[in-house]
């Protein structure tokens, strides 16, 4: 079971991915975000870095939905909702079924991995000099495009610069996503690393 603490965490995200602040999310919402990504770097939409990483969002919404679909089907009564998956056409997620898909996901040891491998990415998006570092300017269009309020981003940005070198490395940035996502630690500064939860 989620704490209550990582519930808090787990809105933050779902609200940071409700990109057409709709209070649900759907597909648009994760085309979006790719689209607002892609847009850092001028990327047109039928290139292949667009594709690349509109790929790993849309992988994103499927294996959300996959995963919720077969807690629908082995146990209906966890969501409280005597139809099957399959007699419905779903389009969109809900934040109790986004906390159930984390309770699927958040204890297997290959969705830190995934978690890693898209953070990286979005990383390498983000680095928009390709500097290999995020610095404040990089990471307040990261805010604008999960639509965080950017008055979060110099306490944020400190908090993650490690080293106070002005600079967020790959290092400090994975660091506080591992926190983010699977402390369940209150003190963890990661927890805040896209403001207050
Ligand atoms: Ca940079
Ligand atoms: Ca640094």
């Amino acid at each position: 079971m989620l704490t209550e603490f990582q519930k808090r965490k787990l809105m933050k995200l779902f609200s940071m991915y409700d990109a057409c602040n709709l209070g649900v999310l759907k597909i648009s919402d994760f085309e979006c975000l790719a689209q607002r990504l892609a847009d850092l770097r001028g990327w047109k939409v039928d290139s292949s870095s667009y594709e690349d990483i509109s790929s790993k969002f849309i992988y994103l919404w499927n294996r959300m939905r996959s995963e919720i679909k077969n807690v629908y089907n082995s146990q209906p009564e966890v969501l409280n909702n005597p139809d099957a998956w399959s007699t419905q056409i779903r389009t969109q997620v809900t934040l109790e079924e986004w906390f159930t898909y984390f309770e699927v996901v958040l204890p297997n040891p290959d969705y830190h991995q995934e978690v890693l491998t898209l953070s990286d990415a979005i990383f390498t998006v983000v680095d928009t000099d390709q500097s290999g570092n995020l610095d404040k300017v990089e990471w307040a269009e990261l805010f604008r495009a999960y639509n965080i309020s950017v008055i979060y981003v110099d306490e944020t940005f400190a908090k993650i610069d490690g080293n106070g070198d002005g600079n967020l490395s790959k290092d400090e940035v994975m660091t506080m996503i591992k926190e983010f996502y699977f402390s369940n630690d209150p003190e963890a500064a990661g927890s805040y690393m896209f403001g207050p939860i």
